[in-house]
């Protein structure tokens, strides 16, 4: 594993692990195949409910602009793309005008849901992308 994917497993299990109220470093087995089963199913339903746990830092269920940048800083730093990461703020406004329409200054899972199943009302490039970008297990 490079340094990258790394990063990124870490990011993985901490969502997974928040999601569940574990704090340790270590998780069991039973809990292991817990999470294999979230990562490896395929379906549009558990795809972006990992998506928006790993987003959903403080697993409130509501994504808020901070959580949105440190995702998108997350994903830059993984793809080596530090001219997005220094554009992280405005893309972080951008998708937040996006999906959070009544600005509520939140996200709900279901905004997500719409952006990821028609697609932005207008085209702000790529946000879709960041799903596709999940390594496959
Ligand atoms: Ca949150």
């Amino acid at each position: 594993m490079n340094k990258e994917s790394e990063a990124f497993a870490g990011e993985l299990f901490d969502a997974l692990a928040r999601k569940r109220n574990i704090q340790e470093e270590s998780i069991s087995k039973a809990q292991l195949r817990d999470f294999w089963d979230q990562i490896s199913d395929q379906s549009f339903d558990s795809r972006l409910k990992t998506f928006f746990d790993m987003v959903d830092k403080d697993a409130d269920g509501r994504i808020t602009e901070d959580e949105i940048k440190e995702i998108i800083c997350l994903s830059a730093t993984t793809n080596k793309l530090s001219n997005i990461q220094k554009q992280a703020e405005e893309y972080a406004a951008l998708i937040m005008e996006e999906l959070d329409p009544d600005d509520t200054g939140f996200i709900m899972i279901d905004n997500l849901e719409m952006l990821l199943l028609h697609g932005p009302s207008h085209s702000t490039r790529g946000d879709s992308k960041y799903l596709s970008k999940c390594p496959k297990a």
